[in-house]
């Protein structure tokens, strides 16, 4: 076993050496040096507007990108390069080394914070419902939907409006998993689910683009809880969301974290009004 031991430990030395060759302050350095060789960072994103959003060419928008482009550009890495996946993916894909961050809105949850590194807050906003015109069924809450025994809402598969309709108890057979938003906005309209849940502004996105004057929106939805995102780091990825925690707190001190995030629709005073500590602990 001593042997093993001595083995592994010249191995370390040999990482670390050529880490600090490379020009890291410490091992710790190595992923934000690794990224700044790399040119980009892989991002994770939804593309579900303002949050995120994919142009016809490619081009990745949203506040979430937006500001995670700003911050890794002052860390000295250039570029991001987005990959959509669902919610329910996005840290399964993390922790495989699919993406180097998560930058989509995936709200700070105690579960999630034990799974992930978060940054510090970005994005907050509350829970809505897109049902018909006249709310027919007259939902305030997902407790309202639980009632119902007919009434089914749609939900992004692995995210926050899933789970607090099942946990609202709505049976799982009648949450239904939807892709994406446009898919929720078709099944309301087309009578094939009741309610379609995500965040407000997502959902008054929708709702923008859609220009149906058969359609209502219940926000903020009674008993659900403001959320804010943060960037999402792979465990053992500190050293570089504590780097980009300072970029962060600069743009929020100058200004300029404001600047990007509120054409969106976002308050950056509600994400300054929290912090991680508080989210993460949150019951
Ligand atoms: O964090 C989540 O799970 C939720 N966040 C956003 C921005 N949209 C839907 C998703 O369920």
């Amino acid at each position: 076993m001593k042997k093993l031991g001595i083995l592994a430990g010249v191995a370390g030395l040999a990482v670390t050496t050529m880490l600090l060759a490379s020009g890291a302050r410490s091992a710790d350095d190595a992923k934000l040096e690794q990224l700044k060789q790399q040119g980009f960072a892989r991002v994770a994103i939804a593309n579900e507007p303002p949050y995120t959003a994919v142009a016809a060419d490619g081009k990745v928008s949203g506040a979430a990108p937006d500001v995670a482009r700003e911050i890794f550009k002052r860390l000295g890495i250039n570029d991001i390069v987005a990959s959509i996946s669902e919610y329910g993916a996005m840290i399964p894909g993390l922790q495989a080394g699919r993406f180097d961050v998560v930058t989509a809105g995936l709200f700070m949850k105690p579960e999630r914070c034990a799974a992930v590194a978060y940054s510090e807050p970005v994005l907050c906003d509350a829970e809505a419902l897109l049902v018909k015109k006249g709310n027919p069924k007259g939902f305030k809450s997902y407790a309202d939907i639980a009632k119902d025994t007919s009434a089914t809402v749609g939900a992004p598969g692995g995210g926050t409006e899933e789970k607090l309709a099942l946990n609202a108890g709505v049976p799982r057979d009648r949450v239904i998993v939807v892709p994406d938003g446009q898919s929720g906005l078709k099944m309301v309209q087309d009578g094939r689910i009741d309610a379609y849940s995500l965040p407000v502004l997502s959902i008054n996105d929708l709702v923008k683009k859609a220009n149906d004057p058969n359609l209502e929106v219940i926000a903020p939805v009674q008993g659900a809880p403001v959320y804010c995102d943060g960037a999402a780091f792979k465990k053992g990825d500190e050293a570089l969301r504590d780097a980009y925690d300072v970029e962060l707190a600069k743009m929020k001190k100058s200004g300029e974290f404001a600047k990007i995030i509120e054409p969106y629709g976002f308050s950056a005073a509600a994400a300054m009004s929290t912090t991680r500590e508080k989210l993460c602990s949150a019951k």
